[in-house]
This record gives structure tokens, sequence and C-alpha cells, in this order.
């Protein structure tokens, strides 16, 4: 049985003589321990990032010491294991180096047998600068590799195999964290080391076979090991040969219970487990087909997953780690961040390259609420060396990531990197003299792509995100014909939102527009004198340099302008909803053209104001609440063209839906100027036009009021609104909007109601919690009931409860 290393230890700085002994808890992480103990200021706080850059140019020890028995020490080897070693690293035991490790994406093993002693044992793991070990490998490459300047704050970090975010990124704050995330072990081995399991799936008609590998090495003068297999409710025992690498066995499942995204089906787990030589290896099996299909069509190239043969309109967002302190993940923050997502009506998520391979149960949670996965290999927005040493090195680190990661079924694709053929175009080096880098980035690509191909033959390579297919180095953010697209040109560009519907990417896999935190995450990171979008506190927690001016540029363009902090806070919010929003229901509506919406970006990982949907504290911004609208397996979307505008009615699911109610034109006194009843059944998949307004008489009346529609399929409500002028355009009045909260049966309730129409109605509870609906319009017709999902109390809720709506946002 393993033996964990798990729990208290202390850490040294050998720089600092005044710092040691300090506990540290491992898993975990310096800055975190340092934290805990006083010495540094909550990193996260005002302006205290700069006041803890001195941790990351220090090296640090960390040490523990740990008892065995002489019957634990009876075996033919003892692997130490860890897991997430970050990064520059050297291990000694009772005194004895035994290993350099400079890779935190690799599992690392080494046998420490021959050092061990009966009785008492020491551990020491000297982390080491990462920002030296950078410096100094960029010297030894045989010519300048350009690091993503821009984004990270220290120079050369495309040469280490470290989280490239850890640097500083447009959202991210640098610390340049070190320690070990992952559980640190040791394995005794008597006679082989199980290197990994693997299966493979083959189809037939009615039956799956299920083949279960399980890989290993035979430990010098051991004996004969036995391994037990069981699939379902099948067993298998057999014994392993010393001379041979793997053994298979093969199941076959008849009328398999299949595997499906969310949206489409159930998620089905079949259970594996494999025991050899103590070891026991747990997996959980989804039966499933999946393919990516890429076929060349009129107007270029399609790109859509299909899974059990039924294409997937895929929706989602783009997910980067959730913390910038390691410490602070944990299983409930993914399953909370993971389920979040689910309740947005999303189906997958892209792991975007400049973050790390997830932890073990981020794809378990994927496989168990049907979130397909989108992975990037670790490489993001930079160029990279393709010596044969790093090859060498990355290759090692693809394959034991293929490996781990392989069988499960919500992994949909292997994506090669994030933005670095683009990048090839952003850095004067390698615009001088395109074909040497270009040449450069397909040597490591293919190498990337060959242990892919080896070690997961079932799964699509695609070569970067964004690409337009195979050995194209094409410009990708502007070609929406074929391939993923990354569509900046409104954000980056300051293009008008209206741009949104000039392209019909095929897919497209990061849009993004930003948005400030909500006030009550703002309170836990900006002291209230500093509550003013440009002091230096609130200034620090932007990354991206131009990022403000962008946000209050785009309220004079579409809205009047918000008086006061706390409105500004919000507006930011309905605008950053409203750029989603266009996009994604533009694209939508050009099913099956589209088949793939992922923004930019889910989460965020320290409190600042990004392009997320949920803060870093986990609470919902409008988007969110937007999105869980806009993903809805059924949608209704208006879409103005060069006629008029029409509606379309969407059905994603793999069942028909029958929607019924009536869309309205309705003046901002309330008036309903116009009413069409609505009654349409849809079919799987389908997306029709099931009404259209005439560009004419769109023309006479645009000032005079809004469209709205309201539809109901069994208990579900659709509904959607179309302002004709920008908002700021909008002659809306005072909406006398009431509110009051509710008890029902133990359920907290807010019933809103008014006489004149609201628009981006907006709760805000100060505490903990969100609610089921939130940021919609509101017309007396249709009030509302809206659930409090939280552990407030009734009085907690009315003395934390706000209420925002956009006429309010600028009234004095
Ligand atoms: C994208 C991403 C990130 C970045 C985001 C916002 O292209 O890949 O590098 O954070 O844009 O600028």
């Amino acid at each position: 049985m393993a033996i964990s290393l798990n729990g208290q230890w202390l850490l040294t700085c050998v720089q600092r003589s005044s710092i040691s002994d300090i506990p540290v808890s491992l898993p975990g992480d310096v800055h975190s321990a340092l934290l805990s103990a006083g010495i540094i200021c909550d990193p996260y706080w005002a302006i205290n990032e700069a006041k803890v850059q001195w941790v990351s140019q220090c090296d640090w020890v960390v040490y523990r010491s740990f008892e065995l028995t002489a019957d634990e020490l009876a075996c033919n080897a003892m692997d130490l294991v860890l897991d997430n070693l970050d990064t520059v690293a050297e291990i000694r035991i009772n005194g004895h180096t035994v290993a350099d490790f400079s890779n935190m994406f690799l599992r690392h093993k080494v046998d420490i047998l021959p050092c061990l002693l009966v009785g008492v044992n020491r551990i020491e793991i000297v982390l080491h600068r990462a920002d030296l070990a950078a410096q100094s490998r960029a010297e030894k490459l045989p010519f300048p590799v350009p690091w993503a300047e821009g984004n990270n704050q220290i120079p050369h970090m495309n040469t280490i195999r470290k989280t490239q975010c850890h640097a500083g990124w447009d959202w991210g704050i640098c610390l340049s964290v070190m320690g070990v995330y992952g559980d640190i072990e040791l394995q005794p081995i008597q006679h082989v080391r199980i290197s990994h399991v693997s299966t493979r799936q083959k189809w037939q008609e009615w039956r799956c076979e299920v083949e279960v590998t399980v890989h290993y090495e035979a430990v010098a003068n051991s004996g004969l090991a036995s391994v037990s297999v069981t699939f379902d409710d099948q067993t298998y025992h057999l014994t392993l040969d010393r001379t041979a690498k793997q053994a298979t066995v093969l199941f076959r499942i008849d009328h398999p219970k299949r595997w499906w995204p969310a949206g489409y089906g159930k998620q089905r787990l079949y259970e594996l487990e494999v025991i050899a030589d103590g070891h026991q290896i747990h997996k959980k099996i989804g039966l499933r087909k999946l393919e990516l299909c890429t076929d060349d069509d009129d107007i270029g190239q399609s790109m859509v997953f299909k899974v059990n043969d039924v294409p997937i309109s895929a929706k989602g967002a783009n997910w980067i780690p959730m913390d910038a302190l390691p410490s602070r993940m944990n299983n409930q923050r993914y399953r909370q961040l993971l389920e979040d997502a689910v309740a947005a009506n999303m189906n997958m998520l892209r792991v975007w390259g400049g973050g790390m391979y997830e932890k073990d149960i981020f794809y378990q949670l994927c496989d168990e609420l049907g979130l397909l996965v989108w992975q990037d290999l670790m490489f993001a927005c930079a160029l990279y060396p393709a010596t044969p040493d790093f090859i060498a090195e990355v290759q090692e680190e693809v394959q034991w990531q293929v490996r781990r990661l392989k069988d499960h079924p919500s992994l949909a694709l292997w994506c090669g990197d994030n933005e670095v053929i683009g990048a090839i175009g952003w850095y004067p080096e390698s615009r001088q003299n395109r074909e040497k880098y270009v040449v450069n980035y397909e040597r490591l690509n293919r190498a990337l792509a060959e242990v892919v191909n080896i070690e997961d033959p079932a799964r699509r390579f695609w070569a970067s995100s964004p690409c337009n297919g195979e050995l194209d180095f094409g410009d990708a953010w502007h070609d929406d014909r074929r391939g993923d697209m990354h569509y900046w040109d409104v954000w980056h560009s300051g293009k008008d939102l209206d741009a949104y519907r000039k392209v019909k990417p095929r897919f497209c896999s990061e849009f993004g527009f930003q948005s400030w935190p909500s006030l009550p995450s703002v309170r836990t990171f900006v002291p209230e004198k500093d509550w003013n979008i440009t002091s230096p506190s609130f200034e620090s927690h932007q990354k991206n340099s131009r990022g403000n001016s962008i946000i209050t540029e785009m309220f004079t363009r579409y809205f009047r302008f918000p008086i006061g902090f706390a409105n500004m806070l919000y507006l930011s919010q309905v605008q950053q909803a409203l750029a989603i929003k266009t996009a994604s229901e533009f694209w939508r509506a050009h099913k099956p053209v589209n088949r793939g919406i992922l923004y930019w970006q889910l989460n965020d990982c320290w409190p600042v104001s990004s392009w997320s949907s949920l803060e870093y504290s986990g609470r919902w911004k409008q988007l969110h609440y937007h999105v869980r609208r806009f993903f809805a397996p059924q949608l209704a979307a208006f879409v103005p063209n060069d006629k008029g505008i029409d509606l379309h009615l969407i059905n994603d699911s793999r069942k028909s839906a029958e929607l019924k109610g009536e869309v309205v034109w309705q003046s901002w006194q309330g008036e309903i100027l116009y009413r069409e009843p609505v009654n349409t059944y849809l079919e799987p998949d389908e997306n029709v036009v099931t009404w259209q307004w005439l560009a004419e008489d769109l023309e006479r009346h645009e000032a005079d009021g809004f469209f709205h529609v309201h539809l109901t399929s069994g208990q579900e409500v659709i509904e959607n609104t179309y302002l004709p002028l920008r908002p700021k355009q909008c002659e809306l009045v005072e909406p006398d909007l009431r509110y009051e909260v509710a008890e029902i049966h133990g359920q907290l309730f807010v019933m809103l109601s008014c006489s004149k129409p609201a628009f981006f109605v907006h709760l805000e509870y100060a505490g903990d919690g969100r609610f089921d609906n939130s940021s919609f319009t509101l017309v007396p017709e249709h009030q509302k009931q809206v659930k409090y999902l939280g552990p407030a109390t009734y009085d907690e809720l009315v003395a934390g409860l706000t209420i925002y709506h956009l006429y309010q946002s600028y009234q004095a």
C-alpha cells in the first residue's frame, strides 16, 4: 500500500535566515504558507501584489521526516511519486540528492529504496527560482525565441515547463508560485511497477467491446504478479508475464447505456477496477463514440463534434486555473464551478494552454456532469524552442498527460497550443524571419502530434487554437470559413458589437468582453477609500492595459453614462452580457454553419476585472445569468439583417419541443403596440425563422419601443428582448419597480413587478448564494418570482438585497 507524505512539512528560506521552520501544508504552495504565518500580506488585497515579489526571488526548502518499519522496507523498490511539483527542484533523501526535476506537468517517479532507513528518514525538496532557470535556458538557445511579453512580467517563461500565467497574464496576478500541488507518495513495489491502465472502445451496432490494457514493468529479481481486472460486473484474473510490458483483457457490453454531453442525454459511467501487486486503479468509463468532423463544404470546412453520431452544438467557455494560490484549489470549488457551468447550459469547456493540465477531479466531474473538454497542451501566446532537449522533455510530458487523461469520456480533443501560430506574427524577430519560425513551430507541433497519435489514436489532434486546419498557418482570427476562430475584433480592436454579426465562425473557441467585479466582490479587495475606477488599488486589479478605458469608452457608445461607482460596476456587467449575448445568439441562429461557441472566459484566479462570467468568489456576473438563457437547448433569438428582424427558434435537443406564446412590440410606457401569437413545433436540432419584421416598418417606428418574446415549453419559460436602437437612444421611463421577499414552504423568493418596462433588472445579494434568474427584462404583464439559492435567512436577504435596473443607473 502506498504511504502518503501529504500533510505538515516545514519551510525555510535559503537567502533569509530569519525565515525558517515555517509550517507548510502539502499539497500546497510557499506563498500560502507565508501568508498563514503572517510573513507576507494578502497578495490579493489592494496593491499588495508588488509587495510580495521577493518571495519568488528566493530559493526555498520544504522538508519533513517520516518513519518506516522493516516490514515496509521489505520490498524490491520504493518509488517516490510527486505530482505537480512546481518546478525547478532538487530532491534529497537523508542528505543524498536523488533527483533534479524541472517540469511541473510530469508525474515524477524515482526509486529511493537505496537511501531509506528503518526508523526516521528525512526528505527535503529544494525549490529553486524559476526566473533564473528560465534566463539561463534562454541564453543557451541557438536563436532567440520570443516569450509572452505583454502578458508575462517575468521573461523567458517559455523555456520552462511551468504554468505560463504564473508570471502574470492579462487577467492574472504575477506571483510565480512554487510548491507541490499534487500528492506526494511512497509506493512500495514487490513485483511490478504499473505505469498506467488504458482502455479502447470498439463499436458494433448494439455492442461495445472494451479492451483494457495494463501497462507495467517487472522489477528485477521479483516473482510473478497477478492482476485482477473488473469492468461493470465481470472480472478477469491473470498472471503477468515478466518478460512482457502489457496485458490486455476484453469485455463485451451488449446494448450499452451510452454517455452523452449535457443537454443531449444522460452520463452513464461504468466502473473499471484493476488490482495488481497491492495497487488499485479505479476509473469510470463512459461508453460513447466521439469524432470531430471537418468536411469540405460550400463555405470552406465544417467543424463539428459528433457524439454517438449526433452532431453537437458545443456551448461553453474557456477555463483558466481556479486559483493563483494553488493551496486554495479544492474539490468543492471544482464542483461548484463546473456545476455552475452546467447550470448555465454549457456542454463544453476549453482548458486553455496558458494554465495547467487540470487535476483528476476536474475531468472526473466533467465526465459526471457531461461537459466535453477541449484540452490544449500547455503552450500559449509565445514561441517555444524546438531544440532536441526541449522536444524530448515535452514529448515525455505529453505522453504522461495523454496516458493520464485519455480514458475520460468527456475528453473531446487534444489541441497543440493556444495562439502560438498567431504569435509568430506578433514579435519582431519572428515577423522578420517568418519561415524560420514557422519551421521551428512545425517541428515542435509535429513532435507533439506524434506522441498524441501514438498514445491516443482514437482522438483528433488539432494543431493550435485558433487554426484554419492541417498545415494552415493563416489568420484564424479573421477567417470564418473553416477551423476554429478567436474573434477579438470587438474587445481588442474596438469595433462595435454589430461586428459580431459580420462573421459566422464554424467554431468560435474564444471571444470575450470584460466587466468589473460586483460591489460585494470589490469590497473583498479594495479599501472603501479607493472605490473609484482609477484608484491605484482598482487599477492594479486590471491587467489588460487598455481594459478600463475600453469599458468606459464602450459605455459612451451604447449607454447613458452611469452615476456613481456601484452603477459603473453594474453597467459594466450589463455591457459584457450584451456583447456576449449578441454574438452567441447570432451564431446559434446560424446553426449548422456554426457548431461551437466557447466564450472567453469562465472563471477568475484572483479578484480582478476580467472577461469572466463567474467572479473569483464564485458569484455569478450578469453574463452568467444571460448565458443560462442564451445557451438553453431551446432559444428564441431576434436576429437583425438587411431585410429587418427575424425571430429564430432553435432547438439543440435530441427531443422535439413545442413553443407557445407571443411576440410583442411594446412602448417604453408599456403599451402593447402590436402582438402576434407563436405556436411552433421544433424537430430535434432544428433552427427556424417563425416571425419577421420588415425594415421599412422598423425604420418608421424604431424609437417607439422594443420587441419582447414570451414563450413556454412545458415548465420552461423562454423570453428574450430586442432593442432596435442603442440603449442610450431609448426613452426609458421610471418603471415603478416593486419587490418583496417572501418565504414559501421554507424557500425564499423575491417577487418583482413594475408598471412600466424595466431592463437588465439585476438582483444582488451582499452575502453568499445566487438567484435562479437575474439581469432580465421585467414587463408589467409578467410579474416575476425569483428563487434565492443560498444560505441566507429571510432577514439577511431583506437587509442585503439590492435591485438594479438600467433606467436607475443614470438617475442622480
Ligand atoms: C486570448 C487568450 C488569452 C487572453 C485573452 C484576453 O486570446 O488566449 O491569452 O487572456 O485572449 O486577451
